[in-house]
């Protein structure tokens, strides 16, 4: 998204903004509570507080949002959560969503 920022009549410059997306996290029936916390401390940089909150949400809403990145981070966040709780046997998943 390319937005043109004026400072006088004479003076401009064009600034390039990636493109947001935002992380969800998506409720199961098999990851622990614990797991998903971990993750969003670990992945997403949230306090225990905010984690447990996040986590809670997800757990009663369905899904929850991590976090808001360009896409290619977006994309990396996903395959962190995704890969390693495959590897600790959970099926814990994410999805993504343009934020517009
Ligand atoms: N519903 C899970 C349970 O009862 C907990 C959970 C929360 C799983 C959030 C996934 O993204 C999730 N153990």
């Amino acid at each position: 998204m390319e937005e043109k920022i004026f400072f006088d009549e004479k003076e401009e410059i064009s600034i390039d903004r990636p493109e947001l997306y935002r992380v969800y996290l998506l409720n199961d029936d098999y990851t622990t509570m614990d797991f998903v916390v971990y993750v969003l401390m670990t992945i997403f940089d949230k306090s225990k507080v905010e984690a447990t909150a996040i986590m809670l949400h997800v757990h009663k809403h369905g899904k929850g949002l991590a976090g808001i990145y360009p896409k290619e981070i977006a994309e990396t966040k996903v395959y962190q959560v995704e890969s390693l709780a495959r590897a600790k046997g959970f099926p814990l998943k994410c999805s993504i969503e343009r934020n517009d």
